[in-house]
């Protein structure tokens, strides 16, 4: 039996303090097949990953649920999380534990910067990774020929808010700060680049990094900078902390997000302060299809909850590779990965087909703004 297919005796030997595994009724005869999701569980960025671990699970419940057949055996998916602690040091032995354990595929990891070391780990054990949310450029320009992303780049992203900030909210001094992240330092050059190819100009730049509490000083900077408009590289409570503290100071520049800060823990965590900031989320709102409003539902349904942001790219990862392995007849990664090479998924965040390199084939953006406590969609880049 190969490695990647465990009998139920098989699984109680694998365990560790990063893991959990969620427990499904196999029947003796059926094969477990392991679905690896890799996010931080816990620390400042657990939110996100529970969302992608809880997205995942429903594709997961849902693809059971039909009783699979694979090359004519029952097949029942198990899911095996991995707490990567956002620590890209962590990232990569939560990667080779995940392959030590003998995951089909993985989903994960949320970081750009756990992800960027993670994929050479699974792309050395054949191991399919498709990240639902790292969204560093580099990622898919390795080489790898296991590696996925089901979300736009911070290329695409990014690139459109700094086109938007010059040629549509026509700001005319324009700054940035970020976290100094691979994916926040990324969506900042990518930001500053876009700015600068459109005309625009950047009057100041600061630092700060992924633990910081006290944005005091990089804003006092910014203000005494005359900035109309100031994009940020960082997650979503980093992001409430610095509307807030702009409020504070007094400063009319406009906010603008990158990544990570369209949900509701931003505007839960600013409070008034989030009124009027805007952020550049991947995708177009899910709201506007029927796919994207039916998994919302569902997903209330079976957590109680809203999703946070990246549940739906970490379910349509799980279904369209189980759909690959449903294709290719085998649950063998080497066989099923041709599979996901060629798929063309409608999915609940939109089609997925992938190019070469492994990004997502006309990836689109959307720019939000805080109307009334509530996140509403401005405009949707598509394509490129
Ligand atoms: N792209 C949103 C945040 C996750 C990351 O790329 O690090």
């Amino acid at each position: 039996m190969s490695s990647y297919i465990l009998d139920r005796g098989a699984l109680s030997l694998v365990a560790g303090a990063v893991f959990s595994i969620f427990t499904v009724t196999a029947h003796a005869q059926d094969t477990v097949v392991k679905v690896g999701v890799a996010a931080p569980m816990s620390g400042a960025n657990a939110a996100y990953g529970k969302d992608i671990e809880e997205g995942v699970k429903l594709a997961v419940n849902e693809a059971n649920a039909k009783h699979p057949v694979i090359a004519g055996t029952p097949v029942k998916f198990e899911v095996v999380s991995g707490d990567d602690q956002a620590d890209p040091r962590i990232g990569v032995q939560v990667a080779q534990q995940l392959v030590d354990s003998g995951v089909a595929f993985v989903v994960g990891h949320f970081n750009s910067g756990t992800t960027l070391p993670a994929s050479q780990i699974y792309a050395k054990a054949g191991i399919p990774m498709l990240t639902p949310s790292a969204t560093n450029p580099t990622i898919t320009q390795a080489g790898l020929s296991t590696v996925y992303r089901v979300i736009a780049t911070d290329a695409q992203n990014a690139g459109a808010a700094g086109k938007y900030a010059v040629l549509v909210t026509k700001a005319k001094r324009i700054a940035i700060i970020d976290d100094r992240t691979a994916f926040g330092q990324g969506e900042a050059d990518e930001f500053e680049k876009a700015v600068k190819e459109n005309g625009g100009t950047i009057v100041d730049r600061q630092f700060t990094d992924d633990k910081a509490v006290d944005f005091s000083s990089q804003l006092t900077h910014v203000k005494s900078s005359n900035a109309d408009l100031l994009f940020c590289g960082v997650l979503d409570s980093q992001a409430a902390m610095i509307v807030k503290r702009m409020k504070q100071l007094g400063m009319k520049t406009q906010f603008v997000g990158g990544g990570g800060v369209v949900d509701a823990d931003f505007i839960k965590l600013a409070g008034s302060a989030s009124e009027g900031a805007m952020a550049w989320e991947y995708g177009h709102p899910l709201a506007s299809t029927n796919s994207g409003k039916q998994f919302a539902g569902d997903f209330k349904k079976v957590y109680g909850t809203d999703m946070l942001a990246y549940a739906p790219f970490a379910y349509d990862a799980a279904r369209l590779t189980i759909k690959a392995m449903e294709q290719a007849n085998s649950v063998k990664p080497e066989l099923f990965n041709a599979a996901i090479k060629s798929i063309d998924y409608e999915g609940s965040t939109g089609k997925i087909v992938f190019e070469k390199n492994g990004d997502l084939k006309n990836a689109s953006s959307t720019l939000y703004e805080v109307k009334n406590g509530a996140w509403n969609p401005l405009a949707t880049k598509s394509g490129g």
